[in-house]
């Protein structure tokens, strides 16, 4: 047994000095292939007599029990090692990851947009949508502007190929919601209407083609200029805080009489244009099927890109579109 001792020991020491699986084959067939010492041994059992033979082939046996063993255990060694380096080198850090992605957020008009809604929907507003691409009915006619009209070309409109000429337009300003509203409900109303407008104007300082207005419309009874006035001043006080002034200049909309025009103090103490408003023209109101004679109201619009602008004191209005995302992040 002392000899098998060694035999177990040498293929011990030969497997733990095995560094991977080609290595331990080799050591393996060393200990147990055909030209090993145990092989060997298994052919010289012939000659020897029954009682013997089987006795030294049982011992035999457990020998190359053993060594298997050996042999299997460092097998499992090297295979864990393996996979081990394996799975750290394919090892994917997800919290590092999560750490470098920068999380983004609304689009300032967005913000504004919805900081807006919730104003008015605080001074007991709701909240109006209407299409961006509309007839001339809801854009102009119902609106008080006929073909002839020359406030027509007021408006800068940009036609769509649809239908007959221009009938078919990208809205120039929210007032199609007035329309829309009325057509659909009954008074008393009072709605908020934000959204996207077009106009053929050059992209500057101060204008965009593609920019967004928020409408208002109140019809009520008893619906006077002084509503609309203190409505006004009650918006820019939320959305500004206390220290900047509104003020109303006298105007003219044919969808609203009288009409005024809105200003905003700045800091420096000169004023910027806002928005139009005034009290809904009674053509307006029957277009719409609302009995004059009975309700009046008011109406608004304004420009929210402007607002903006002022709001965070940007010199030029391109700011908001031109998708600088260090700019953006500011906000
Ligand atoms: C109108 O669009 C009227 N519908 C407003 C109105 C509504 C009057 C209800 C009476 C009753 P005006 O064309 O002035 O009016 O435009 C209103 C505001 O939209 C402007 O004061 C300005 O703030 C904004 N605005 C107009 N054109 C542009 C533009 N190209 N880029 C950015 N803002 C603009």
């Amino acid at each position: 047994m002392s000899e098998y001792q060694k035999l177990i020991d040498g293929a011990r020491g030969a497997a733990e000095s095995s560094q991977n699986a080609d290595e331990l084959a080799l050591a393996r067939s060393e200990f147990l292939g055909k030209k090993s010492l145990l092989s060997e041994a298994k052919k010289g059992l012939g000659k020897l007599e029954e009682v013997q033979r089987a006795e030294a082939g049982k011992e035999l046996n457990e020998v190359r029990n053993l060594i298997e063993e050996v042999f299997e255990q460092r097998e499992a060694a090297l295979q864990e090692e393996t996979w081990n380096l394996q799975f750290e080198s394919e090892r994917l850090d997800l919290s590092e990851r999560l750490e470098s992605l920068r999380r983004g957020h609304l689009h300032l008009i967005t913000q504004a947009r919805d900081h807006l809604e919730d104003v008015f929907v605080g001074m007991g507003f709701t909240v109006a949508e209407g299409p961006e691409v509309e007839t001339a009915w809801y854009n102009f006619e119902a609106l008080n502007i006929p073909d002839w009209h020359p406030a027509r070309g007021n408006f800068d409109t940009i036609f769509v190929n649809l239908g007959s000429p221009e009938e078919v337009m990208l809205r120039s300003h929210t007032s199609p919601v007035q329309v829309r509203t009325m057509e659909n409900q009954q008074p008393p109303i009072y709605v908020v209407a934000p959204g996207r407008t077009f106009r053929t104007d050059n992209a500057d300082a101060t204008h965009l083609p593609a920019f967004n207005q928020i409408e208002g419309l109140v019809v009520d009874k008893g619906i006077t200029m002084g509503d609309l006035a203190g409505t006004i001043d009650s918006f820019v006080q939320a959305f500004f805080g206390s220290e900047v002034k509104s003020r109303l200049r006298p105007s003219y909309f044919p969808f609203t009489e009288p009409s005024a025009e809105f200003d905003i103090s700045r800091p420096d103490g000169s004023w910027l244009e806002l928005g139009g408003c005034g009290m809904v023209h009674p053509n307006v109101l029957s277009n719409c099927g609302i009995d004059p004679e009975e309700w009046q109201g008011f109406a608004f619009g304004f420009g929210i890109d402007r607002l903006v602008a002022m709001r965070f004191q940007l010199d030029d209005i391109r700011e908001l579109v031109v998708n600088d995302a260090r700019f953006l992040r500011q906000f």
